[in-house]
């Protein structure tokens, strides 16, 4: 018995895994991080480090993170290493009592720290397991390359993603309901963007990231997993569409048709963005 059979550990490692193979993570970009379970934390403790690393404080604080504990990709490893060898590319951490610092009681064994975007990351778990009554616990950064494209040739707005990636496949409308948020360009990796992404975070359960990518929340991996791979596939049919056409749409799915969806669906359209 290893810690990498542990159920939530081979969840996580899949995900990483399957993101490689749909071509978002090259190099080391994406990331991914996940909020333990009380009980997944015991299953792996017999595991930690006898003694854990140094505290390192993150730039930012949350009070509904104390003493949490993440499963974290390492910072500058890369996804498609991930199934590999786990223990030295993803890290469990550990939050302190003031919800400002981290420290590493698992992984990383050739050296390292969590993710470059840790902040993002942490920023968007406090603000999603706040509106969803704890019920968050994944956040997914990847580099999908169409929903990137989509990020020059369309206006910066919240309303322009969610009603051109709504109309171009049937089922966006019933997975992501909310809509989408998007931030304009800024440096990755530190404490503006974090900010940033998680007011975004707390109306809308994903994020673009214009000219970088995507932020996806969730309850589960499969359900994070799940709208990054359904919002990617709604930017390629958006792009194909497009390229096809020589920017030419003939037909789209009207504003009364997406409320015909969401009627007999039982979700709720974010109102605003429909004409
Ligand atoms: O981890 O994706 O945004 C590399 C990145 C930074
Ligand atoms: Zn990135």
């Amino acid at each position: 018995m290893a810690i990498t059979d542990i159920e939530v550990m081979q969840n996580y490692i899949r995900m990483c895994g399957d993101g490689w193979d749909q071509g978002w993570h090259e190099r080391n970009g994406g990331n991914l991080t996940y909020r333990m379970r009380p009980e997944e934390v015991e299953q792996c403790r017999p595991y930690f480090k006898d003694s854990p690393g140094e505290w390192v404080e993150m730039g930012v604080q949350a009070d509904n993170l104390r003493g949490e504990f993440f499963i974290s990709t390492g910072s500058g490893k890369y996804f498609r290493n991930v199934p590999l060898a786990p223990q030295d590319n993803i890290c469990i951490v550990e939050i302190n009592a003031a919800g400002d610092a981290w420290r590493i009681v698992w992984g990383l064994e050739k050296g390292g720290c969590p993710t470059s975007e840790f902040p993002s990351h942490f920023l968007n778990h406090s603000v999603r397991k706040e509106a969803t009554g704890g019920a968050c616990r994944v956040i997914y950064h990847a580099h999908p390359a169409n929903l990137i494209a989509m990020t020059y040739i369309l206006p910066l707005t919240a309303r322009d993603f969610t009603r051109a990636l709504w109309k171009s496949a049937t089922e966006c409308p019933v997975v992501f309901p909310g809509g989408v948020g998007v931030v304009p360009w800024m440096v990755p990796g530190g404490r503006d963007i974090a900010l940033a992404t998680s007011e975004r975070m707390k109306e809308y359960d994903a994020a673009v990231w214009a000219h970088h990518g995507l932020f996806a929340s969730g309850p589960d991996f499969d359900t994070t997993f799940g709208l990054m791979h359904t919002i990617e596939k709604a930017a390629q049919i958006y792009i194909l569409a497009l390229s096809a056409g020589q920017g030419k749409i003939l037909q789209t799915i009207e504003d009364d048709q997406l409320r015909a969806i969401a009627k007999d669906f039982g979700v709720t359209l974010r109102e605003e963005f429909l004409d």
